[in-house]
């Protein structure tokens, strides 16, 4: 899978925006992949979001990625699904999605890295990798000498993700990551797209 800017929809931390804004602000800036993440709304809703983003994300040649339900990636088309360590089984969500199909699954230590990769996932989320007040449960913060660890490891690609600003990145890039996973440091932006923009940029150097 090919890395770059992952940008995270969240509705609650950008008040007066929608899953669909985010995305096409931050694909204007030059976002990647985009995950659409949401707990709160029904199927029918989180269907008609992801239809939209789906779309956005094609016109931008980028790829859309639903949080946990792989029932809304797949009935989208979306190119994959992000599994959590409580989310479906990674096996149990392969039977269901072949690959092309992107499967990525968190992790936080290196044997959860390890086992990911061999039972078949695409891409690894290493986090919080900084303390976020994004994701209260997401457990300590592991520090860039994880992706470290975990890059000497395992061969798939690592977005890391947690507490990443414009002024850490670097340091995330540099222990290994190859991609970034971002959700306050640009949605909680007054200007998304450019604050997007400033991340791309930062990668592609
Ligand atoms: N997952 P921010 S940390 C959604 O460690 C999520 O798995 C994490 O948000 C993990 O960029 C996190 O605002 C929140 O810190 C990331």
């Amino acid at each position: 899978m090919d890395c770059g800017l992952y940008i995270i929809t969240d509705e609650i931390l950008a008040p007066g925006y929608s899953h669909i804004q985010i995305a096409r602000e931050s694909l204007s800036g030059g976002a990647k992949i985009i995950q659409l993440r949401e707990k709160r709304r029904n199927g029918r809703e989180l269907y008609a979001i992801a239809m939209e983003i789906r779309s956005l994300c094609s016109r931008y040649n980028a790829r859309f990625i639903v949080n946990d339900r792989l029932d809304i990636a797949l009935a989208s088309q979306a190119d994959g699904v992000h599994l959590g360590q409580d989310d479906l089984p990674l096996s149990a969500a392969r039977r269901l999605a072949s690959r092309p199909f992107i499967i990525g699954v968190s992790v936080g230590t290196v044997e959860e890295a390890v086992r990911a990769e061999r039972e078949g996932a695409d891409y690894l989320g290493v986090g919080p990798v900084y303390p976020t007040g994004t994701k209260p449960d997401a457990g300590p913060p592991v520090g860039p000498e994880l992706i470290r660890i975990i890059r000497a490891a395992v061969t798939i690609p690592i977005v890391a993700i947690g507490g990443i600003t414009l002024s850490n990145a670097g340091d995330v890039l540099a222990a290994g990551a190859d991609g970034i996973a971002v959700i306050s440091a640009v949605i909680c932006s007054p200007d998304i797209a450019a604050a997007s923009r400033k991340f791309a940029d930062l990668m592609v150097r």
